[in-house]
């Protein structure tokens, strides 16, 4: 059951959301995202994110990961600035940044550990996950300016609890975790669930299980930070970004879920954004 203080939200909220684009826009005035991941095995992570922060509009997209990530990327998207995740050149790209998408297959190594830190101490909004989130349970801080998008996996850990106690009540898992770290917490799962701290909890019941496969949570974070470097307010971002993220994966079912591809996501995020009154 859905408390009394829950809102539904519904995709036609997205175009009160989303930016317009004036007919004399450049690039430099709809974001520049920084994506940090794909460690050596999970390339593939950062590339669906960087596809994701395109085709949601931003700007200028650059990423940092595993030196063997570098040329898939260019040959995938080149319209990434790609490069090695190192010390000296993340810190050029953090002050270049508007916002920084952290984790998506970014291990749980030294390259994690040591660009955390730097990468937290900046003011800009940081969208974290995946093993930013495992870095953060390892590492409990409570920060105002980041979203938060764990799966009930990764909630389990922020909590030191069970998967199963997550899901007895995502409700209050979700204000827990909220109250524990901070910022705006996204409850990924079927009717994901965006606590920002004061205000109702927003439930989405958007998507639908052709997004179980390994990489659609990627793309989600690629879609938030990519509206987070656009200048939406973090439950903003959030809001807009699962929306987009589940009504695209509606439009890509075709035949139905088995097989269905977070990659196939792609063109139909660029329709939503620019549909925007869906
Ligand atoms: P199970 O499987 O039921 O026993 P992890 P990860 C549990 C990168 N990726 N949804 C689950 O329990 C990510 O970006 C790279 C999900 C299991 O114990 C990360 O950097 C890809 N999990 C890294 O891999 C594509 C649920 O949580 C654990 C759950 C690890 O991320 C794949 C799984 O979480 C991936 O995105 C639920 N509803 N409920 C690539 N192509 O490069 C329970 N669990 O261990 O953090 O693993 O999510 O795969
Ligand atoms: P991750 O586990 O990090 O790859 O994230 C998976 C993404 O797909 C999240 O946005 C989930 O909300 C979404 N998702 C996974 N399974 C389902 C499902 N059965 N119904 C709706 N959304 C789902
Ligand atoms: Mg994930």
């Amino acid at each position: 059951a859905r408390p009394a203080d829950v809102l539904l939200g519904s995709p036609r909220q997205l175009k009160d959301w989303l930016p317009d684009r004036s007919v004399a826009s450049h690039k430099g005035q709809h974001g520049r995202v920084l994506l940090l991941g794909g460690e050596a095995g999970m390339g593939g992570a950062l590339l669906l994110a960087a596809g994701a922060a395109l085709r949601v509009g931003t700007g200028l997209v650059a990423a940092m990961g595993h030196q063997s990530v570098v040329a898939p990327m260019l040959a995938r998207h080149p319209e990434v600035m790609v490069e090695a995740l190192e010390s000296e050149a993340l810190a050029q790209r953090l002050a270049w940044a508007d916002a920084i998408v952290l984790g998506p297959g970014l291990g749980q190594g030294a390259v994690a550990a040591q660009c955390l830190p730097q990468v937290l101490a900046q003011s800009q909004p940081v969208l974290l996950d995946a093993d930013g989130l495992n870095w953060l349970a390892e590492h409990p801080r409570h920060q105002d300016n980041w979203v938060l998008t764990p799966h009930p996996g990764e909630a389990a850990r922020l909590l030191g609890c069970s998967v199963a106690e997550i899901e007895a009540d995502r409700f209050g898992a979700a204000r827990r975790l909220q109250q524990r770290y901070g910022g705006v917490v996204v409850l990924k799962g079927p009717g994901t669930l965006i606590d920002g701290g004061d205000g109702p909890q927003l439930l989405l019941p958007v998507g639908n299980p052709g997004l179980a496969t390994g990489g659609s949570g990627d793309l989600l974070s690629g879609i938030i930070g990519g509206l987070l470097s656009q200048g939406l307010a973090p439950m903003s971002a959030a809001c807009a970004g699962v929306l987009i993220h589940g009504e695209a994966a509606d439009d890509a079912l075709g035949p139905g879920p088995k097989g269905m591809l977070p990659s196939d996501l792609l063109p139909h995020i660029r329709n939503r954004v620019n549909q925007g009154d869906v």
